[in-house]
């Protein structure tokens, strides 16, 4: 078993397999049944580029074989950095039917998470692209090299590969697929905990499950066409039901760079797209620009996730773009919330909804773990047939992550309404919920305390109109204080990704302690808030 990634319990598994949950299926057949029956299929769409069910398939299995060659094996961790292209699905699925385990990274990632998730998981290779938004991947692989010699592999999805192997030659006969259904799968990065980034284990039939259950639930079957215009390599476009649910179904995947109107619209007529996963920082610009790209979105589905979402935003977005919303509160650790399109407009836009599934048991508890009256606010704790029993390599941080009864806690705030719907209020863990995209405080202030000019950081979320949250570095200065973009520029020079960069910078002469002698964060939103910066 790898290290940290608890099986569910015997009584659980038996469960989840008698309640039809969980099968015998892994995510090695994910096309094999529509490549062999109805093969000349388009399974992918990416610019001028379409992929078939056929071509997929086969391509998934000669790079099964090409990596077979290379030395990887079963269980071993492959850190995939790739945007939304082609060979994301190709790479995948080639590593489900190898069994080696891809620890997805974000596209956005730079030299300090990737080099961390490599050495972390002892990877043996890092597959990435060539250049990507105005990056080159290749650059980063160097010293992603450099800093991890346990790499074995660097594998680039572009013929200019530099020093490195182009994925193209990585070809060789199919292996005998003979993973398990138990076994891990890949590992997706948590949005959410403290200290290092936890990966979290999914395995073949937990995931599985998810990706049907999911296309079940939003009615997607082999007529429809999913439009992945957030990065595949996060789980709301990669399974719920996302690029993977969307080729198990038979339907059609089309593949955007970003969510943004001026790609996604002409594709949405073009493609005839059915479902798409947004952030709701998006849905306001869309609204907004459906007007000038005469944007018919009237047979379109769009889930809606990731931050919170006020009822009134998605309204006027259904009103403007004629779509339908759901609401998703999602989670990397396999927890699924979501409203259903059949739901009246209220209750749709109004509430994150019902579970995935009656297997999931969700708890509403206080400090004490006691379940509190309903409609009380409290934390999200949650178990079931999708949702982890234990982070990769995190033993201590597992022992507080999960009760003794294997439910996680979310660190989310919630109540659930009378009919046991979700209602999310906030949040108890440290995270800033950057438009969607998880900002790890603890990770950025330890960055910023390397910093010659800074004696002391907090990292804190202040609200913002567009985004939901901002980042904003709350400083002591040792000496002259830095400036925001001074320490901006340290934290890229630190290789940091973007988006975790603060986007404003407070500088105190002290910062304000609770009784146990930890940052009073709760104390400093007030005071950032009050100044109005
Ligand atoms: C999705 O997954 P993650 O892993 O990036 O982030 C999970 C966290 C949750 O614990 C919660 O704090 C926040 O993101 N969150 C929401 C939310 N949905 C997620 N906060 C408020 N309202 C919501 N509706 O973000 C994710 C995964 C799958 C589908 C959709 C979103």
């Amino acid at each position: 078993m790898l290290e940290g990634c608890e099986p569910w319990p015997p009584e659980a598994v038996e469960r989840y397999r008698r309640s039809g949950y969980w099968g015998d299926e892994t995510l090695a057949s994910l096309l094999r049944e529509v490549a062999a029956t109805d093969g000349d299929r388009v399974a992918l769409v990416c610019g001028s580029r379409t992929v078939s069910y056929a071509h997929l398939d086969a391509w998934a299995d000669r790079l099964a074989g090409g990596l077979y060659r290379l030395g990887i094996r079963r269980g071993d961790r492959i850190v995939v950095q790739l945007p939304n292209v082609p060979e994301f699905a190709a790479v995948a699925i080639a590593a489900f039917r190898l069994g080696a385990l891809p620890v997805f990274a974000l596209p956005a990632h730079r030299r300090s998470e990737i080099t961390y998730l490599c050495a972390h998981t002892d990877a043996v290779a890092y597959l990435t692209t060539g250049t990507a938004a105005g990056f080159d991947h290749r650059q980063l692989a160097a010293e992603v090299r450099r800093e991890v010699p346990g790499l074995r592999h660097v594998l680039i999805a572009d013929d200019d590969a530099g020093e490195f192997t182009p994925l193209s030659v990585v070809d060789g006969p199919p292996v005998p697929a003979e993973v398990d259904p138990a076994e891990v799968a890949f590992f997706l990065l948590s949005g959410g905990t403290t200290g290092t980034p936890k990966l979290i284990p999914r395995t073949h039939r937990d995931y599985d499950f998810q990706i049907r259950a999911t296309a079940a639930e939003m009615g997607f079957d082999a007529d429809g066409v999913y439009l992945a215009a957030l990065p595949v390599s996060h789980n709301a476009a990669l399974g719920c039901p996302g690029l993977l649910g969307a080729l198990r179904a038979g339907g059609r995947v089309v593949l955007a760079s970003s969510p943004s109107p001026d790609e996604v619209f002409p594709l949405v007529a073009r493609e005839q797209v059915t479902l798409t996963t947004l952030m709701p920082a998006y849905l306001p610009l869309w609204a907004d620009l459906a007007g000038i790209f005469r944007a018919d979105l009237s047979a379109v589905t769009i889930e809606v996730g990731g931050a919170p979402l006020a009822p009134a935003v998605a309204q006027r977005a259904e009103a403007a773009l004629g779509c339908t919303i759901t609401r998703w509160f999602g989670m990397a650790e396999g927890l699924l919330v979501f409203t259903r399109r059949d739901e009246p407009l209220e209750v749709r836009t109004g509430t994150e909804g019902l579970p995935l599934s009656a297997g999931d048991e969700i708890l509403v508890v206080d400090d004490e773990d006691r379940p509190v009256p309903p409609g009380t606010s409290g934390e999200l704790l949650a178990r079931g047939p999708t949702v982890l029993r234990g982070y990769y390599r995190a033993a201590d941080y597992n022992v507080r992550a999960f009760t003794t009864d294997g439910f996680l806690r979310t660190g989310d705030r919630v109540r659930l309404d009378e009919n046991g719907r979700l209602v999310v209020l906030g949040r108890i863990k440290d995270v800033v919920n950057r438009g969607g995209e998880k900002v790890p405080p603890e990770e950025v202030e330890g960055h910023l305390l390397t910093h010659g000019q800074v004696r002391e950081a907090a990292v804190i979320g202040v609200a913002d109109a567009v985004l939901g949250e901002k980042t904003c570095a709350v400083v002591v200065a040792a000496g002259e204080p830095p400036t925001l973009a001074e320490l901006r520029d340290w934290l890229t020079g630190r290789g940091v990704a973007d988006y975790k960069l603060p986007d404003r910078l407070v500088v105190v002469t002290g910062l304000p302690r609770t009784g146990v002698g930890k940052i009073d964060k709760a104390a400093l939103v007030a005071t950032v808030t009050d100044r109005d910066v």
